[in-house]
């Protein structure tokens, strides 16, 4: 099976808590403050790897969590620093966050390496916190809490050229005589099921073909299988699109040609603007005055056109010539979007809390800053406790609380404990 779209969830490695300890040697029973720092949370990468060609494994395997980081040690040890996690993916691999859609990456090159998420930063320990009126702090800063998200991969195939056409007109045919694809070929539409990548050789130049089998009308809206493959031809340089000029089956070569330049118009207005070579294929079928004509309509619109038979190979070796000169004066890649260079790390929210009276009159501030906060406070240590209130002055919580309508021995909730209003 082609597997070419999947969603997983990453998660960088949260920080390691710093230490709250102290120095107790044989005949130093009460030595200063001497806990260690936290280490920082490994990260997210995505590595292209060109061993792999499709997005097969992550159907199995959906979660990617990099190590968290240790927490600090007594005698002011540092924890170890969490494990990295590099994610291989194909080449041609789009990364999107999943929530909002945004490109992550674009990873287009053997080798290339993004970092998707960054490890939480390590927190402090209480070593770092002494100071001279402040020789026994009791707490210590926890390490910065990594929250994970789901991205969106989807592979694109990076193909030169593109093979397009409505079904059964002789895509497979070509590819098979020109590369070194082996597609299955029938007399019946939608023989071919998946896109075909071919490799061509002219000369010392060598690009890669894609068949790109389902278009129908209606494809860009999800008829057939279309719209799957569609995005496939995103990345290519050049179009080649087939039309069976023979008109056989009761077609109308020219409506072909409308038909697919619709679809390809809706799905991305870019597409449609590709450089395109028209192939007219089964000519050994058509009568010559007709085909000749069809052509010449063709190259009116301003289109280089090919008259050829891809099972009797007439024209074929044109074509392909004409496709590598072609390519030869074409930029290097298609890049149909810049990443978003400025993507957020995703941390908890720290910053936020909420200041309620709840029915029993009794005030309750809650959210993460608050959670965060009481996670590193020892509440039996005095000093611990002076540096909760300071916290709670600077970031304008008992601001709030007193604009809240709070006054002097009020309860207040924080976070499930109880206090009570003395600031
Ligand atoms: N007479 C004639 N028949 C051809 C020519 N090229 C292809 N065919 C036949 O047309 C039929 C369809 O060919 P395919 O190559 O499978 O067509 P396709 O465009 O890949 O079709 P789908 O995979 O269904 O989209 C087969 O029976 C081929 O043998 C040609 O130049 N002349
Ligand atoms: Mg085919």
């Amino acid at each position: 099976m082609f597997i070419d779209q999947a969603r997983i969830y990453i998660k960088a490695g949260n920080g390691g808590n710093g230490a709250v300890s102290f120095y107790r040697g044989k005949y130093i029973p009460n030595g200063g403050p001497d806990g260690g720092n936290g280490g920082r949370g490994g990260s997210v990468f995505m590595k292209a790897v060109s061993n792999l060609s499709t997005l097969q494994n992550f159907r199995f395997k959906r979660k990617y969590v990099a190590g968290n980081g240790e927490d600090g040690a007594k005698a002011k040890r540092a924890g170890k620093k969490g494990e990295d996690l590099t994610i291989e993916v194909p080449v041609g691999t789009v990364v999107r966050e999943h929530d909002t859609g945004r490109l992550l990456a674009d990873l287009n090159k053997e080798g290339q390496t993004v970092e998707l998420q960054a490890g939480g930063r390590g927190g402090v320990g209480n070593a770092v916190f002494a100071t001279s009126t402040r020789q026994a702090p009791n707490f210590a800063k926890p390490g910065v809490l990594v929250e994970g998200f789901y991205v969106d991969l989807e592979l694109k195939l990076l193909a030169d050229v593109g093979l397009l056409g409505m079904p059964n007109v002789g895509k497979s045919t070509f590819i098979s005589v020109v590369s070194n694809a082996r597609p299955k070929i029938g007399d019946y539409p939608f023989t071919t099921l998946e896109p075909q990548l071919g490799i061509a050789i002219v000369g010392d130049f060598s690009f890669t073909l894609a068949d790109i089998p389902g278009l129908i009308e209606g494809a860009s809206e999800g008829a057939g299988l279309g719209l799957a493959f569609l995005r496939h031809i995103e990345r290519t340089r050049l179009l080649v699109h087939f039309i069976d000029v023979s008109g056989s089956e009761g077609r109308d070569p020219m409506e072909d040609f409308h038909i697919i330049q619709d679809e390809l118009e809706n799905f991305n207005a870019v597409l449609a603007n590709r450089p395109q070579i028209i192939a007219l294929n089964k000519v050994d079928l058509a009568n010559p005055s007709d085909a000749e004509l069809t052509k010449k309509r063709f190259e009116d619109m301003g289109y280089e056109c090919f008259l050829i038979s891809a099972a009797s190979h007439q024209g074929t070796k044109e074509l392909l010539d004409h496709i590598a000169a072609e390519l030869q004066k074409l930029p290097e890649t298609v890049l149909y979007e810049e990443p978003d260079k400025t993507y957020k790390v995703y941390r908890l929210e720290e910053d936020s809390y909420t200041v309620e009276q709840n029915e029993d009159g009794i005030f309750e501030v809650s959210g993460p800053y608050i959670e965060e906060l009481c996670r590193h406070v020892n509440f039996q240590d005095t000093e611990s406790l002076q540096y909760f209130q300071k916290q709670l002055r600077d970031k304008g919580v008992i601001a709030d609380l007193e604009k809240a309508g709070v006054k002097e021995g009020d309860t207040i909730y924080l976070d499930g404990l109880e206090f009570e209003f003395i600031f």
